[in-house]
């Protein structure tokens, strides 16, 4: 059995996004290890190929791929004012001082993201020095968020996140990581920060500049699915005979607990080569077989007539 662990199970309130807004795709389907899947990485602006760069005007206009929320815009270096320089070439991402009172983000959506291992990277700085905790005590703390469709939540819910460092005043601080994405799906990176209002200003109420993004498919290995059996299968299922057969690829002694629905275990066994499950001493139900073999497992509902 599959599972999609919520690390961090928080919804940001997109209630105030426009309907019509529309989210940019970056297909992954092909991506091989090595890949740098981020449209743009470098954030770069001296070509509008969007493998190697984009034409940013500097205000609501965002580089290929690449979405935002009120509040941020693709700045350029300007040390007259409170951008100061860019890390790489001369546009950066700005999530205003003050973003409102919803706040503020850049993502990028990649669609059909392959399973495997994948390495993050970015730069973020401050103009200012801001706080993580307002004077009412709020903890405001700006997050790096890898997100997932929910279709339960009907929302996009952080799987990963990470505070976003404070810096003094212009200094670019890196920060890099990684994340296993165990199955094909449609995932989101995004930047995230609430400044409040101009009559409400939060702790983080100076501007954040993001720029150096990286998003790197690094391996195909995957430490969840290492420890799942992912061919198992019972039979037959539904059954009314005394006797089970339990397949897979993988060889090995069985060791296989049932549980009624109740959450009681009513069976703890081990099969050795093609012995089959005797079930003969069960009641007609429901159950869960638990099975595992070499230390993978997984779990299978069974229907006992
Ligand atoms: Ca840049």
């Amino acid at each position: 059995m599959k599972k999609i662990t919520l690390l961090f199970g928080i919804t940001l309130c997109f209630s105030l996004l426009p309907t019509s807004f529309v989210f940019s795709q970056y297909d992954a389907t092909n991506a091989q290890v090595g890949d740098e899947l981020t449209v743009n990485g470098m954030l770069s602006t001296t070509a509008i190929d969007p493998d190697e760069g984009v034409n940013g005007n500097g205000g609501a206009e965002v580089p290929y791929g690449w979405n935002y929320m009120q509040g941020t815009n693709y700045a350029p270096t300007n040390t007259g004012n409170t951008n100061g320089v860019c890390h790489s070439e001369d546009r950066q991402f700005k999530m205003y001082a003050m973003n409102g009172n919803s706040g503020s983000f850049v993502n990028q959506q990649i669609t059909n993201l392959p399973t495997g291992t994948f390495t993050y990277d970015y730069w973020t700085k401050w103009a200012g020095v801001p706080e993580y905790v307002n004077e009412e005590g709020e903890l405001l703390e700006p997050k790096f968020t890898i997100r997932i469709f929910d279709t339960e939540a009907d929302s996009w819910v952080a799987v990963h996140e990470e505070v976003i460092p404070l810096s003094e005043n212009q200094i670019w601080a890196q920060t890099t990581g990684s994340w296993v994405n165990d199955e094909v799906r449609d995932v989101r990176i995004q930047w995230y920060k609430r400044g409040g209002n101009a009559a409400n200003p939060t702790g983080m109420n100076k501007s954040m500049f993001v720029d150096s993004v990286s998003f790197t498919y690094t391996s195909t290995s995957l430490s969840l699915e290492d420890t799942s059996l992912t061919d198992l299968k019972i039979y037959p299922n539904p059954s009314s005979d005394d006797f089970l057969t339990i397949s897979t690829a993988e060889q090995g002694d069985k060791y296989v607990k049932l549980f009624n629905v109740t959450g009681q275990m009513v069976m703890n066994t081990k099969l050795v080569q093609d012995q089959k499950l005797n079930i003969s001493s069960l009641s007609a139900g429901f159950y869960l077989a638990e099975v595992s073999i070499n230390g993978r497992s997984d779990t299978i509902k069974l229907v006992i007539r």
